[in-house]
């Protein structure tokens, strides 16, 4: 059995993110944990059951002090079993659990006998039984008493994945927790240690597979598929394994050419089909539990099928026709648009592009393609619409990307806690078979009963000692994996499980950190790009405030400002047309400025400065106000997070100290910048008679 020691190194407390574990200090809850879990009964026969059997000790250890027998015999006193539901069968424990439940599902049962107490955590298959070992750690680590753990649960989503944007440099796109963990100096690192650290992590909030690369695919990332680089990867897919993860791989299109020699990588000729299948072939020998391809292609000058007139579905199938007898999966990416538009052409919209490109292919790709959408259809913005995509291809499987990365919001010096957006998304009704046709129905496969479907996000992860530069930004890692294992959770239940298992449960610091997280979306919002607009910032590194910074560019990301009023007409009656690729009544809704959402006002209508808002205010108004207001919010924030000292680790409470200055610098640069545009644009004062430069 593989074996891989976890990081030496003595990071501080926020290495461990929610694994942080805390001697538990309630002898009366030590004394009943003692009881049951100094026996461990299980059959030590798969490399994941061991690794869960591996992880229960330490944590059994480090937070009750236990140091628990081992054994495969079942006891007639106290014990704590773990083991798949065949391992339950062998057993006799005579627990039923339903066949029918899908992979990674699991039950933990407490059993009273006549004389002892079983508590039983039991898997549908091995990684089941991982994920109710972590379920358990957590509750344990949480202080629940022993007969509260009891729980069945079934992950909704199969796919639940996170996407890397590392380069072999080390460096990553987009990436605000420092360098990458997988690559560095142009090599694989050799050194397993924090990658099991991090699979570690993945495993306990349900993760189960791991893009490593970044989706452009540059010279030597193109060669992963090839012996020359795949011994190399093989050792993380191997711990991967071991936690019930499966790796996948960021392709180029072009490979063929680029490292195979071809002519040509159009994917109808058949020297190319035979050369993908032959990269599959030796994939598979170092991988073979390999999980597929990610691909961006025609998209933002990455080679494609257009590029030899074929369509996306003819470009993934080639791909998936390769992958399909080892059961891989091609996930393909919809992030399909001109980046080369005239600005001075209205008549095109970047939002319409997705749809347009793909919607005329469905049914058309095989059933091992996936295609993976953006959560909107311009690119991850504090605020925008839901892509229409997700209502739109019945016969086609989706996953759902996020961007974790706050590359748009905040880039992990600004407190960003993204899952109200992401549960808004999840929320979103397409109405694709009537009410109730959520997103997160289209994505687990239910709606339009798909083979595959799930939730993935782009990675906010580096070596950052606390993994993601911000050590609240830990909060959007650990939602994502709870969200795409069940997207009915709120993103208040998340934040104040996430809080408890960093920080501990006092009452002070959950109440003070969630309300923190809460609010920050909104608050974020508040300083920067007003009601749905977005962009408004620096050009290619995306931080802070520069309002035409992308108004006169190729890329199709404006905001249309003038002396008298600002936005975006989506409509089909005056506009772009992008409402109709909503469904009614949704399509309507957005269509008519008195029913669109004000908080989408500015991505679906272009509006006049003076135009009434809901709330009596006029817009500009309501844009000087939120920034002020935006600003404010920051100093509650930073006040808040003082008033904790007492309570927070030193070196946590430093870090997010100092990033809390930075955020509320830099949200007043955004106040002053916007509101300054703004009234140098219209001329009309605030109300309140502010401060704004003129
Ligand atoms: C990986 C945005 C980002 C790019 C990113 C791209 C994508 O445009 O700015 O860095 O490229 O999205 O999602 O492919």
């Amino acid at each position: 059995m593989l074996k891989f020691e976890k990081m030496s190194k003595n990071y501080g407390s926020m290495y461990n993110c929610w694994l942080n574990y805390k001697k538990c200090t309630n002898s009366e809850l030590k004394e009943q944990y003692r009881k049951v879990c100094g026996h461990i009964v299980v059959n030590d026969n798969s490399e994941i059951v061991h690794t869960a059997v591996e992880e229960l000790k330490s944590a059994l250890k480090e937070i009750m002090d236990i140091d628990p027998v081992i054994t495969d015999k079942k006891l007639t006193s106290s014990y704590l079993f773990i083991g798949t539901a065949d391992d339950a069968k062998s057993f006799k424990l005579g627990i039923e659990v339903n066949d029918n439940l899908v992979k990674g599902s699991f039950l933990v049962k407490n059993i009273r006998e006549a004389n002892y107490i079983s508590l039983n955590i039991i898997g549908k298959d091995d990684v089941g039984v991982l994920y109710g070992v972590f379920n358990f750690i957590k509750a344990m680590s949480m202080g629940k008493e022993l007969s509260q753990v009891d729980t069945l649960e079934i992950p909704r989503n199969q796919l639940r994945m996170i996407n890397h944007w590392d380069n072999i440099s080390g460096e990553i796109e987009r990436g605000y927790a420092g360098k990458s963990f997988f690559f560095s100096d142009n090599k694989i690192v050799k050194d397993m240690s924090r990658i099991k650290d991090y699979a570690a992590l993945l495993a306990s909030i349900g993760i189960n597979g791991v893009s490593i690369n970044n989706v452009n695919v540059h010279k030597l990332e193109t060669k992963f598929i090839t012996e020359e680089y795949l011994a190399d990867i093989e050792p993380i897919a191997d711990v991967f394994r071991t936690y019930g993860i499966k790796t996948y791989l960021s392709i180029n299109f072009a490979a063929p050419i680029e490292v195979g020699g071809l002519s040509t990588a159009d994917p109808l000729d058949e020297g190319v089909k035979q050369w993908w299948k032959n990269a599959a072939d030796t994939i598979y020998k170092y991988i073979p539990d390999f999980g597929g391809f990610v691909v961006k292609a025609d998209s933002e000058f990455r080679p494609g099928p257009y590029t030899y007139g074929r369509n996306h579905a003819e470009g993934a199938n080639v791909l998936a026709e390769a992958l399909k007898p080892y059961g891989g999966l091609v996930i393909w990416r919809c992030f399909v648009y001109n980046c080369l538009l005239d600005w001075r052409d209205r008549t095109k919209d970047r939002a319409k592009a997705a749809y347009d490109n793909f919607i005329t292919l469905d049914g058309q790709f095989m059933d091992n393609v996936i295609l993976q959408v953006k959560n909107g259809p311009m690119d991850f913005q504090i605020r925008e619409a839901v892509s229409p995509l997700f209502g739109a291809m019945e016969k086609t499987n989706m996953i759902l990307e996020f961007q974790a990365a706050q590359e748009y919001t905040g880039q992990q010096k600004h407190v960003c806690y993204l899952l109200p957006m992401w549960k808004e998304v999840l929320d979103f009704d397409t109405y694709a078979r009537g009410k109730g046709s959520l997103v997160s129905k289209v994505v687990d496969g239910s709606l339009f009963n798909s083979k595959y479907g799930g939730i993935t996000a782009v990675s906010n992860l580096g070596d950052s000692e606390c993994w993601t530069g911000h050590p609240l930004a830990q909060a959007n890692f650990y939602g994502l994996g709870r969200i795409a294992w069940n997207p009915e959770l709120s993103s208040e239940e998340i934040a104040e499980e996430w809080v408890k298992l960093t920080f501990g449960s006092d009452s002070e610091v959950v109440e003070k950190v969630v309300s923190i997280l809460m609010q920050s979306r909104e608050v974020y919002e508040k300083y920067t790009s007003p009601l749905g607009i977005g962009w408004m910032v620096y050009p290619h590194h995306h931080y802070g405030p520069s309002v035409e910074g992308y108004e006169y560019t190729p890329w199709g990301t404006y905001h249309y400002a003038d002396w008298k009023g600002i936005g975006v007409d989506r409509t089909v009656a005056t506009g772009t047309g992008f409402t109709a690729q909503y469904h009614e009544p949704v399509a309507s809704m957005y269509e008519n400025i008195e029913t669109c959402p004000e908080e989408l006002l500015l991505f679906f209508h272009h509006v006049d400065y003076t135009y009434k808002l809901k709330s009596g205010k006029t817009l500009i108004q309501h844009i000087y106000d939120t920034h002020f207001e935006g600003v404010e919010k920051v100093e509650e924030f930073t006040e808040a997070w003082k008033s904790l000292e007492d309570k927070i680790d030193e070196d946590t409470f430093k870090l997010v100290s100092d990033k809390f200055n930075i955020q509320l610098k830099d949200s007043i640069e955004w106040r002053d910048v916007i509101n300054t545009y703004f009234y140098r644009r219209t001329g009309i004062k605030d109300a309140h008679g502010r401060k704004i430069y003129y």
